[in-house]
């Protein structure tokens, strides 16, 4: 039986989307388009994740997924071929991920929103402080430049010193961490118009970026939200109910929880967990607009909170 298509509710400037769109390149897959809003609020989705509010995220029939970490899990467990964990790094480059979505991407931002200054419009700062719970300070991102220049000059010669013996991709073979890390020099790419001061002279990171550029995104349709919130009430969810026994605080299939992010846009997401192991839970709810839907979210970087 065919697969039911992948539906990415992005928006085009969102990293962490491209990461996504390029696993769809490189897996030569057709996936659905739902090109969301920038900014809150985004009607058609929130009542299928029920509240989490990152981009992207994934929906395959009536199962949600929340986070690249988890989107990237889907697309590997559902096309394993050609794979992103090439033989000897089955754990590495996720882990790497904490450096590529963390430290070096927030660093990114702050180049990013300081180089864009005082064109960045109000909503979206006002929406941007909601998501971080924090002042989303435009000028004190553009006084930080000069250091932001360094820590991004720092990241990408990193990069520069993995390609250095002469190999095409950073763990030999192409792998997540490939993407991981194309994510920021894109992301710098779009916004930093001078960004090729930094990464010029890093031949090698340039021509990498480059190949990572060619990969390309699949084959891509475009739907709207309200046709996807509509497959999620036709559809039942997938997820197969399965225990850990091994989990260390005693979490088993039933119990209630709310999931959330532990660094910003912590929404808690309620429902009766189904499916739970070391990188993965799975929780149940219900939704007026959707019925019963299914949403999945990592563990790494995660708080699953009892009730
Ligand atoms: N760890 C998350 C991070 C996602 C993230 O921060 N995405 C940005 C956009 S690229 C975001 O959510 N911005 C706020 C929003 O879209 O509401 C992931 O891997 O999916």
């Amino acid at each position: 039986m065919s697969q039911p298509m992948p539906i990415l509710h992005h928006f085009d400037q969102s990293p962490f989307s491209e990461k996504i769109r390029i696993i769809f390149g490189f897996k030569k897959l057709t996936w659905n388009s739902v090109r969301i809003s920038r900014i809150m609020p985004r009607p058609d989705l929130m009542p299928m994740t029920g509240g989490y509010r990152r981009t992207p995220t994934m929906q395959i029939g009536a199962d949600i997924y929340c986070d690249t970490q988890v989107i990237i899990r889907e697309l590997e467990r559902r096309y394993p071929t050609p794979t992103l964990f090439p033989a000897g790094n089955a754990g590495m480059p996720w882990a790497l991920g904490m450096w590529t979505d963390r430290p070096f991407f927030q660093n990114t931002v702050t180049l990013a929103f300081g180089f864009i200054g005082d064109k960045v419009p109000q909503d979206f700062i006002e929406d941007r402080e909601k998501l971080r719970g924090a002042k989303f300070d435009v000028a004190a991102m553009a006084a930080a430049l000069p250091q932001m220049r360094d820590q991004f000059r720092a990241n990408v010669d990193w990069i520069e010193a993995q390609l250095g013996d002469g190999r095409q991709w950073l763990f030999g073979e192409f792998s997540l961490a490939d993407v991981s890390a194309y994510m920021n020099v894109w992301y710098a790419r779009q916004s930093v118009a001078t960004i090729d001061e930094i990464v010029k002279p890093l031949p090698r990171t340039a021509a990498w970026e480059e190949r990572v550029r060619a990969i390309g995104h699949g084959a891509r349709t475009e739907m709207s939200s309200a046709d996807a919130l509509e497959i999620a009430v036709k559809s039942r969810p997938e997820s197969p109910v399965f225990d850990d026994p091994l989990d260390p605080n005693g979490r088993k299939p039933g119990d209630i929880v709310s999931v959330m992010p532990d660094d910003y846009g912590k929404i808690p997401v309620r429902g009766e967990i189904v499916s739970l192991s070391a990188q993965h839970i799975a929780i149940r709810r219900s939704d007026e607009r959707t019925g019963e839907v299914v949403v999945h979210f990592p563990r790494a970087g995660f708080l699953v909170i009892p009730g």
